[in-house]
């Protein structure tokens, strides 16, 4: 008794996104080698322009000083004009063509192509999960041919495949014996048709309870604040660049403060990332948080910010200090802003693995996380964690972090997550 399950759903769902796949990787090849021709093209074209120009300069003149020295004859000179009109139009046309197109062609590329939003979301996904895919995907797939058959000794390899992905203890237990029951009741013997099965039902614990909102709480009127807690190191002053870039992008007024007073550099990293991505910067080092803070919100009100990302610092060794400086954080922003803050974003590191989980539930007991970043997945071949912070931790993951340049922040999308990770299977 065999049903269609979710791995086939999806399979027959994303035919459509590795078609789409393909096709960017072919012309994204073929404009790079395109680049070299393309300049040639250029300069080629600059030359003759110039050379044109004077040539066509001597003659127009000529024909004006011609026109004024015979003023008798009014009728030729109305049809001289009309002639050089009609003259000049002929000529501008191409010249606008020209620009035109050299402008279209640096928008779309050289073969006229223009990279969507969600183009850019599937090469940055497909890139960023590389690592886990190749290592932890292609084991899955190797198991299967290792064994032929079902037995106690897969089952061992596969706990061992998954708990090394960091899905976590409990969640791998708990798979296992679903996958148990299932073998059993559809009397599944062949091993290639259980990866199929093992996928199927790793997506099902992605999916499940995916009720869990990924959308970012915006303010009604007024700066929506949003809120950087997680330990030092894990990327959440590189995010609150990132995310300022994004939302700049998106037409956005928005201002950072620097929250995280004392650490040594952490302010003018902070600036940097402001003067970077062109956003409000508002810090000073070796102050109170809470009155940095403070005057930020004041100043943010007083730019008409629509967007207000504030970094803390995340000294995790002394909990009570950390709960009490963010309570006092938190009565700050509210007083400024009602109900803000809007966000508060807890900062994961993928490649911490299982430590990343104990911070998130460190975090959920200090102050009231409202969503994760996992960042760094573009270092680790441990995807799973995501599946771990879901069953553990119970809080959405709402951005994901996949490489250190601003554009390689990516709204949490299950869907690319699971194409990117198991692509190669289906
Ligand atoms: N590969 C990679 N590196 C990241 C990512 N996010 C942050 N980093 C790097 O992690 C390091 C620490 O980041 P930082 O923002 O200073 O961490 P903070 O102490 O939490 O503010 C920096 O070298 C960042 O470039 C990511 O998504 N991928
Ligand atoms: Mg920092």
């Amino acid at each position: 008794m065999i049903k269609m399950g979710l791995f086939q759903k999806f399979k027959d769902m994303f035919s459509s996104k590795k078609q789409r796949e393909e096709e960017l990787e072919e012309i994204l090849e073929q404009e790079e080698s395109n680049e070299d021709i393309e300049e040639e093209i250029d300069k080629v074209e600059e030359t003759p322009e110039e050379e044109l120009e004077e040539i066509e300069e001597t003659p127009e003149e000529e024909s004006v000083e011609e026109t004024n020295e015979d003023a008798s004859n009014e009728e030729e000179d109305n049809e001289k004009e009309i002639t050089e009109e009609e003259h000049e139009e002929v000529e501008e046309e191409p010249e606008t063509v020209k620009e035109e197109s050299k402008k279209e062609k640096k928008k779309k590329g050289f073969f006229g192509f223009k990279l969507t939003e969600k183009d850019k979301d599937l090469l940055v996904y497909d890139k960023g999960l590389e690592k886990s895919r190749k290592e932890f995907v292609s084991e899955l797939s190797l198991l299967g041919k290792k064994f032929t058959r079902v037995n106690e000794e897969y089952y061992e390899e596969l706990e061992q495949l998954l708990i090394s992905a960091d899905i976590g203890i409990n969640t791998v237990f708990k798979f296992m014996d679903r996958l148990r029951d299932r073998v059993k009741h559809e009397n599944i013997t062949d091993t290639n048709y259980l990866t199929e099965v093992i996928v199927d039902e790793l997506l099902m614990i992605y999916v499940e309870g995916s009720s869990l909102t990924d959308k970012i709480n915006m303010a009604e009127s007024g700066p929506t604040v949003i809120l950087m807690v997680g330990v030092n190191g894990v990327g959440k002053t590189t995010t609150i660049g990132k995310l300022a870039h994004k939302y700049i992008k998106e037409g956005k007024k928005v201002m950072l403060i620097a929250g995280d007073t004392f650490r040594a550099g952490a302010v003018p990293q902070l600036e940097e990332w402001a003067n970077r991505t062109g956003a409000e910067f508002f810090g000073k080092e070796n102050s109170d948080p809470a009155g940095v803070i403070f005057d930020g919100l004041v100043k943010a009100k007083e730019l008409n910010v629509d967007i207000v990302l504030i970094d803390t610092a995340g000294r995790l060794q002394n909990k009570v200090n950390l709960m009490n400086e963010l309570e006092k954080i938190n009565k700050v922003i509210g007083r400024h802003v009602p109900n803000a803050p809007h966000e508060t974003l807890l900062i994961i590191d993928a490649t911490t693995g299982q430590n990343g989980i104990s911070q998130a539930e460190s975090f959920k007991e200090i102050t009231n996380v409202t969503g994760i970043v996992l960042t760094k997945l573009d270092g680790t071949a441990k995807g799973g964690i995501v599946l771990a912070i879901k069953e553990n931790v119970g809080i959405p993951v709402k951005f994901i972090g996949l490489g250190e340049q601003m554009e390689d922040l990516r709204t949490f999308d299950i869907e690319d997550y699971i194409y990117g990770l198991f692509k190669d299977m289906m």
